[in-house]
């Protein structure tokens, strides 16, 4: 396990032959990956509910999130349990604190990303992990960081990660208060005058963040139609010392 000061790890959980079995669990539920763009075929899907598309901007956040999770997290905890039950203790040994589940959330899921919807510019918009705010957690939570992480199923053969700027919610805040950042495109030009930080994937590596940190996934390079991007992708907050994961 390699920890740095940044408060980035990589955990290994899967050798490459059970990241295989992973993926050939997906495509054999294919008819449940949830559609999330609207290309025609589509091309990026997910496989689960995750807050960020199901709860921060749904007018109906019950029949979008809380109804629809109780089958993906169903589908999740049957075919995916294995592979669940080893995250959870693998970030109950590296937090050094208890780890668990929640009936009354999504269960981590997957991103599968295929290669019409990957590209070599950037498409996936700069963000901080948040999505916390949009959920009813039943007290109040610790004052921590919230963590989130990613699992590298399958990724483009030229590999993939995440692209991160040491920019705070608040000093972006304050450039968006000062006028100096109004539009998205405004908003890339200040970021992309800060340095950007390449996190490089590893398959069968989980890539925890313990800090919440201005972030984008990264741009494919050399795109073949062979490649696609499948990763497990799940947050976690922390309440009365007992780290709770969602997606
Ligand atoms: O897929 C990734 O590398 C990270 C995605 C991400 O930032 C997110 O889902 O919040
Ligand atoms: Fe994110």
């Amino acid at each position: 396990m390699q920890k740095d000061i940044s408060n980035y790890s990589y955990i290994p959980i899967l050798n490459e032959e059970e990241c295989k079995e992973v993926r050939d669990n997906l495509y054999a539920l294919r008819s449940y990956w949830i559609k999330r763009s609207y290309d025609t075929p589509c091309n990026f899907f997910t496989l689960g509910v995750a807050t960020y598309l199901d709860a921060s901007e749904s007018q109906n956040v019950n029949e979008t999130y809380h109804q629809r999770l109780r089958l993906y997290n169903s589908i999740l905890s049957e075919y995916f349990g294995c592979l669940l039950e080893k995250i959870r203790r693998s970030l109950q040994e590296y937090l050094n604190s208890p780890v668990t589940y929640t009936k009354s959330f999504a269960l981590p899921g997957f991103h599968i990303f295929l290669a019409p919807s990957l590209s070599s510019i950037p498409q996936s918009e700069p963000h901080f992990d948040r999505q916390y705010h949009f959920l009813p957690w039943s007290n109040a939570l610790d004052r921590i960081e919230p963590i989130s992480f990613t699992l590298a199923i399958n990724l483009p053969k030229s590999g993939g990660g995440l692209d991160s700027w040491e920019v705070s919610q608040y000093t972006l805040n304050r450039a968006y208060r000062c006028g100096l950042v109004h539009t998205i495109e405004n908003y890339l030009k200040y970021v992309s005058r800060k340095e950007k930080i390449f996190h490089s994937y590893r398959i069968g590596y989980l890539f925890l963040h313990t800090r919440v940190f201005l972030h984008r996934i990264s741009a494919t390079q050399n795109l073949t139609l062979e490649d696609e991007r499948i990763t497990l992708q799940g947050h976690g907050v922390r309440i009365k010392g007992k780290w709770i994961l969602y997606w």
